[in-house]
């Protein structure tokens, strides 16, 4: 049985998951308004992660008895103004939850909950791999830039990250059935 503490915090994360959904379906849509259709797909993919991630929050606390409870949600922004600048959003925004998951994992640590601190570590392992994920591709954009040709260069390399994740995807779907 979890504290009162931590199945508000769990809510809380659940609520942040599928706030950072909107957000990449959002900025998805605004890549797909400029023409960026590789970046679009790779967002549109990453918000479908985001919901993911709520899920295995929500079957957590469901199979502990708890309620889950979801909040009315705040509207995503937008506008993004360049690419680098909703990049350098995103990985902003994945490092404020790495610190909500890392204050999770300190909350079931000091109330010796043992079984939210080893369901945590799934999430302290795919933000190491979010962050840097994001950190690269903002390494892309530095390297190569984003004037005239350089937008069109990095819409198709991240397109293609899409593209993989996409086929490995479909490969674990094979050998699963
Ligand atoms: Fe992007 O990791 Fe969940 O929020």
């Amino acid at each position: 049985m979890l504290s009162q503490k931590i199945i508000d915090r769990l809510n809380q994360q659940i609520n942040l998951e599928i706030y950072s959904s909107h957000l990449y379906l959002q900025m998805s849509s605004w890549c797909a308004y400029k023409s960026l259709e590789g970046c679009s797909s790779f967002l549109s993919q990453h918000a479908d992660e985001e919901m993911m991630h709520m899920r295995r929050l929500l079957s957590y606390l469901q199979e502990t008895g708890a309620l889950v409870t979801i909040n009315g949600m705040q509207a995503p922004p937008t506008d993004f103004g360049s690419l680098t600048d909703m990049f350098e959003n995103i990985y902003e925004h994945e490092q404020l939850v790495t610190s909500k998951i890392n204050d999770l994992v300190h909350l079931a640590n000091t109330e010796q909950d043992y079984a939210t601190l080893q369901f945590l570590q799934w999430y302290v392992a795919e933000q190491h791999q979010e962050e840097f994920l994001f950190k690269s591709i903002l390494d892309k954009i530095e390297l190569i830039g984003i004037d005239r040709q350089g937008i069109f260069f990095i819409d198709r390399e991240v397109g293609e990250m899409a593209n993989a994740s996409n086929t490995a995807g479909k490969e674990n779907t094979t050998m699963t059935q």
